[in-house]
């Protein structure tokens, strides 16, 4: 297991506490005296979704967002790009690595979940082929054209793992509403401009694109990313639909997976958070 602890932020804290620092869950699992969900509903959903009543069992470090409290719109934009730049980078073959840890099937340690499919497939498939998976990058690569250089294009916290077919019949597609089902993906649909992720990752997604507007604001030599309410956008550094996802943010709330990869890629890799898991509520606060 790799581990960069000794750079993070966290890590008086997380010693303070006397965790037993391993692979994401199962140590979160132990250090919260919790159980992990039931392996099939995990491995089902890839997502088990926690219940609205109870807190998402993430590990936010304490402080962390306390200079974003009570602001809204773009001075609460402004402020959780601050907070989120302070992160490292991971380059785009240490992306594998990161993907067999954030995104490890709970239920199996050799395998990862795909995002569209909801399959828990071997860590050992990674790669081009047909049955193997790929590193998706759910911000298209080509909206703002940063390819695969280490920045936006390495930033794991919109990468995911996906079917190698089923990436590419996602190709740089916007997200949105309507369209056939996608061909070994039931529940996913697309048409000619747009992409629709099965229910259960559909506010995953949407997370994941407004953190990547959060994050990259132009302040480096990488574009500076924002949602809009089209789709066709292209080679343009946008992503849509944004009203359909803010409708996704709410309709699927954080799960225990997605709380954990966030877990993850803080504490193990980049050191920062996806703030919309952290809190959902702060994409209508800006967007809404
Ligand atoms: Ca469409
Ligand atoms: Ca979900
Ligand atoms: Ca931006």
């Amino acid at each position: 297991m790799r581990t960069r602890l000794g750079r993070a932020r966290g890590l008086g804290r997380a010693q303070g506490l006397g965790k037993a620092w391993g692979s994401g869950l199962s140590a979160l699992a132990v250090a919260a005296g919790v159980l992990v969900a039931a392996p099939g509903a995990v491995a089902q959903d890839g997502a088990a979704t926690v219940a609205a009543a109870d807190a998402a069992p993430s590990d936010v470090p304490a402080g962390y967002y306390d200079s974003a409290e009570g602001l809204t719109g773009e001075a609460l934009k402004a402020e959780l790009n601050d907070i989120i730049s302070v992160s490292d980078s991971v380059s785009y073959s240490e992306v594998w690595d990161g993907l067999m840890a954030s995104d490890e099937d709970p239920a199996n340690p050799d395998n990862v979940i795909l995002l569209y499919t909801g399959e828990s497939r071997a860590k050992s498939l990674n790669g081009g082929d047909v049955g193997d998976w790929n590193r998706e990058h759910v911000w298209a690569k080509s909206h703002g054209d940063f390819g695969t250089a280490t920045g936006p294009g390495t930033d794991l916290h919109h990468l995911r793992p996906t079917d190698v077919q089923v990436n590419s019949i996602r190709g740089n597609k916007d997200f949105d509403e309507g369209g056939s089902t996608v061909s070994g993906a039931p529940g996913n649909y697309t048409d000619s401009d747009s992409f629709e992720p099965r229910d259960e990752v559909k506010g995953d997604v949407a997370r994941m694109i407004l953190y990547m507007a959060v994050r990259w604001e132009g302040e480096d030599s990488f574009a500076d990313l924002e949602p809009n309410d089209t789709v066709n956008n292209g080679s343009a550094p946008y992503h849509g639909k944004l009203s359909t996802l803010l409708e996704w943010n709410d309709a699927d709330p954080v799960s225990t997976f997605e709380a954990n990869r966030n877990d993850v890629i803080y504490e193990q890799f980049q050191h920062n958070r996806n703030p919309f898991v952290d809190h959902p509520e702060w994409a209508d606060a800006i967007w809404g």
